[in-house]
């Protein structure tokens, strides 16, 4: 029995992703730029047992057989496809992320997923293998391989899509937990009606595309405050365009929005802070480290808080090969 356990972040991106061009190979149709966390880790053990028929999941302390074993199941196809091996294996995930919240869940757990199957299953990967491989499993996993701010490159193939670290000033995050029910329309669903059904997503693509080239330009000249405009632009038009689907899709709830007007407001007094979200209602605020208390008084009583920093790459914790 070969055995390894990985511990990987979730990430925010401030230029997002949302769309594929190729969904066998998770290619994205645009490139993004993400913080990866300091808070939230998912720790997943993986055990490659050569008696076993079956892959297993064990998600918290309850053995799965839905969707998300399946997926995870076909995930590690592609381990043992590279490792020339058909041994099964089994998967033991801890997230400590509310899951399917919009808070990144699938990223920390395919980032750690892709470091500990690929240890276990005898693999030496370097980082921008791992970011291809967690890619697979689910796109925005790429950059939570990366400590620190990453940029995905869209690439044209399955070995051109990948993240790498990019220099950025030094910022945080406010996570504002508005709520952390599973969301009712799942990413890649709403990705599918997105391209299928959206007037907007011609645009959307292209805008990104620009988007993402000011702000890695903004982020390496240190540049927070073009960072900011763009991060906060983007989410806006994302929501837009989610919410341009037919039938229509929406995210945010009146207090996500509250909490977008509360920034503005704090920014109109000459606090730099930015919002964003993902697909879910939570909000996730971009500003200096010396301004988080005023975020964080501005939000106050309005959803439960979190402070993050740029956190560290996705990490194998052991490795035993048997
Ligand atoms: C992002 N999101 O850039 C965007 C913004 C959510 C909103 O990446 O289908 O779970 O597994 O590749 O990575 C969520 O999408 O989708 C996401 P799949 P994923 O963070």
């Amino acid at each position: 029995m070969s055995t390894a356990t990985a511990i990987a972040h979730p990430n925010i991106a401030l230029v997002k992703y949302w769309g594929k061009r190729d969904s066998e190979l998770n290619l994205p149709a645009t490139g993004s730029l993400s913080m990866t966390l300091d808070i939230f880790p998912t720790t997943t053990t993986v055990t490659v047992d050569g008696t076993a028929t079956t892959d297993v999941l064990v998600f918290g302390d309850e053995e799965r057989s839905d969707g998300p074993a399946v997926r995870v199941s076909r995930f590690l196809d592609i381990v043992r496809e590279l490792a020339g091996s058909d041994r099964r294996a089994r998967v033991e995930t801890v997230n400590t992320v509310p899951s399917a919240a919009g808070l990144a869940s699938s990223a920390s757990g395919f980032a750690a997923l892709a470091v500990a199957a690929s240890a276990a299953y005898g693999l030496d990967l370097d980082a921008r293998e791992l970011s291809r491989l967690a890619r697979r499993g689910s796109g925005s996993a790429s950059r939570s391989i990366i400590p620190g701010f990453a940029v995905w490159h869209a690439g044209e193939s399955d070995e051109t899509s990948y993240a790498e670290a990019i220099d950025a000033p030094d910022l945080a995050m406010v996570v504002a937990m508005v709520e952390k029910r599973e969301k009712p329309i799942s990413s890649r669903e709403a990705m599918r009606r997105t391209i299928l059904t959206s007037p907007f997503y011609p645009a959307w693509v292209s805008s990104t595309a620009e988007s993402l080239e000011a702000a890695a330009e903004a982020s390496r000249a240190g540049d927070v405050e073009r960072l900011g405009r763009i991060t906060e632009v983007n989410a806006s038009r994302m929501h837009a365009l989610i919410q341009s689907c037919d039938p229509p899709i929406r995210y945010l709830t009146p207090v996500s929005v509250e909490i977008f007007d509360r920034v503005a407001a704090l920014r109109a007094s000459g606090v730099g802070a930015w919002a964003t979200a993902d697909a879910g209602p939570n909000v996730v605020v971009l500003t200096r480290p010396d301004d988080v208390p005023a975020v964080t008084a501005a939000l106050e009583g309005l959803a439960e808080l979190a402070v993050a920093r740029p956190g560290p790459a996705a990490a194998l914790v052991s490795r035993t090969n048997g």
